[in-house]
């Protein structure tokens, strides 16, 4: 089984850490009751099935050689064998650390793994990239290598941050170049926050241009998350009649709480293949070689079904989807973690997978294929392949669940909202003196920045102009 270092950045980052860690353990079989509601029992009876989660509990977490062969039940199990996260803290601001060191998982935390300061990067990626991204440099490296050096079958580095603020977007990105020089052999998959259309960060747009150039040239993969999207999610779950009654949005529901949980849902339905065997498994290092098709052209639109939020609705529809309603809802606009279209008029497949978990057969899969082949457009190359995986351990609290993942030309979108974004505030100039008062940033960064991603929106509409060509068939005279 292939092992994961998390490494979560900032506010943002840090409290999807803090929504990822119950629920991974809770995908092992183990209760934590800090999800903000008492989750159902997970009933795992077939023994084989409970040696594959034991057998995956190692991507995540480190276990002394003490706790080899102990079964964890519970929390104080977890607590009392001192199993701890395979997890690097980051953070210039420390309330959220500090949070979650008081909180019912610290023991999870080694305090190695965590660097923290005050008061923060103030919004501001070129404080995080340059002042913090320096004075730390050989900290994180310190701190990345202790926990790399308790991994036996390091896969991948899983980079948890937002891009609008100035800690997760600055220090976020200056640590995944420290990963990229470090560790050239080793994925970085980043999963990132873009901001709301409605920022709750005025210099958002300078932040996102900045942190995008970075996650173009040193992430492995990036699957990206906005607000906009989790938040619809999470209103259309609460306007559902059925599930009226398992919402808990109480006092000491945290903010984000919901939203996060659907990002750790998609995370772990990613790993899955890496972490569980199934009938046809893909592990990580497949996806990055299968979905990104050129270099820079890595970023990766995900859409899942069922679309529970896992902290209070994970358990709601008891009754398994049928399979091909569940692969419907999979592609629908509703079940999609970031705002573009793949399915627009000019939008183009590069390369796609599908990975099932659970209750799925390979006819339930090449049914679908077939089915989503005829709804898309595909490149010449792209409508004939289609990595597809089938992982035998469900989510917890579900039959099936369905991960659609796309490199496609309408990711475009995106970036010309970035360029856009930024151009509206640069125009005037506005802010600026913040960024270039820094040292080691200069205004051509910007301009840089905004070039290497207007590159990218050409490639994207190049590949989008490409013209189909049909090669009629030789014929044998
Ligand atoms: N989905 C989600 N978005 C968040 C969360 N926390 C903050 N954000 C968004 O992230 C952006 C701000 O970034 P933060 O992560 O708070 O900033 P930071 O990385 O801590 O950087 P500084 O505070 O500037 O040092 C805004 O767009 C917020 O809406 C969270 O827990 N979940
Ligand atoms: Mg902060």
């Amino acid at each position: 089984m292939s092992q994961f270092v998390t490494v979560q950045v900032g506010q943002c980052g840090n409290q999807i850490g803090s929504a990822f860690w119950p629920l991974a353990l809770y995908e092992y079989g183990v209760q934590t009751g800090c999800t903000g509601v008492n989750l159902p029992k997970i009933q795992r009876n077939d023994a084989k099935k409970t040696d594959d989660l034991f057998d995956a509990f190692h991507s995540f977490f480190v276990l002394p050689d003490t706790a080899h062969g102990t079964s964890f039940k519970s929390i104080a199990d977890i607590k009392k064998a001192k199993v701890k996260a395979r997890a690097v803290l980051i953070d210039m601001e420390d309330t959220v650390i500090a949070g979650l060191k008081r909180g019912p998982l610290h023991h999870l935390y080694e305090q190695a793994c965590i660097v923290t300061n005050y008061p923060g990067s103030a919004n501001n990626w070129a404080v995080g990239y340059h002042d913090h991204g320096t004075t730390y440099h050989d900290k994180l490296e310190d701190t990345v290598r202790r926990a790399v050096e308790k991994c036996s079958r390091l896969h991948g580095f899983l980079v948890l941050h937002s891009v609008g603020g100035g800690t997760g977007s600055g220090l976020g990105t200056a640590t995944l170049k420290l990963l990229a020089d470090s560790y050239p052999s080793v994925d970085r998959l980043v999963s990132c926050v873009y901001p709301t259309f409605m920022q709750d960060v005025v210099t958002a747009p300078y932040n996102t241009l900045l942190a995008t150039r970075e996650l173009l040239e040193h992430a492995t993969c990036v699957f990206p998350v906005d607000n906009t999207s989790l938040m619809d999610i999470c209103m259309l779950q609460t306007k559902k009649k059925e599930n009226v009654d398992q919402i808990n949005y109480n006092a000491s529901c945290r903010p984000f709480q919901d939203m996060n949980s659907i990002v750790v849902n998609m995370l772990l339905h990613l790993t899955s293949g890496s972490r569980f065997p199934g009938a046809l498994n893909i592990d990580m290092n497949e996806i990055a070689t299968n979905l990104v098709s050129y270099p820079k052209v890595h970023y990766i639109y995900s859409s899942f079904s069922p679309m529970a939020l896992p902290a209070s609705l994970m358990y709601a529809r008891k009754e398994a989807k049928l399979q091909d309603e569940l692969f419907m809802s999979a592609w629908s606009r509703s079940n999609r973690l970031i705002k573009i279209d793949p399915m627009q008029p000019s939008s183009m497949i590069l390369s796609s997978a599908h990975i099932a978990r659970g209750n799925c057969s390979m006819t339930d899969l090449k049914r679908n294929i077939e089915r989503f082949q005829g709804k898309m457009k595909f490149t010449t190359w792209s409508r004939e392949a289609m990595k597809i995986g089938l992982c035998s351990v469900p989510p917890a609290g579900h039959s099936a669940s369905v991960l659609c993942l796309l490199n496609c030309s309408a990711m475009s979108s995106l970036f010309k909202n970035i360029v856009e974004q930024f151009d509206t505030l640069y125009r005037r100039k506005a802010h600026v003196h913040h960024y270039t008062r820094v040292q080691g940033f200069e205004e051509a960064d910007f301009l840089n920045s905004k070039e290497s991603i207007t590159n990218l929106i050409t490639q994207y509409t190049e590949l989008e102009n490409q013209k189909q060509f049909d090669v009629s068939r030789l014929q044998v005279i």
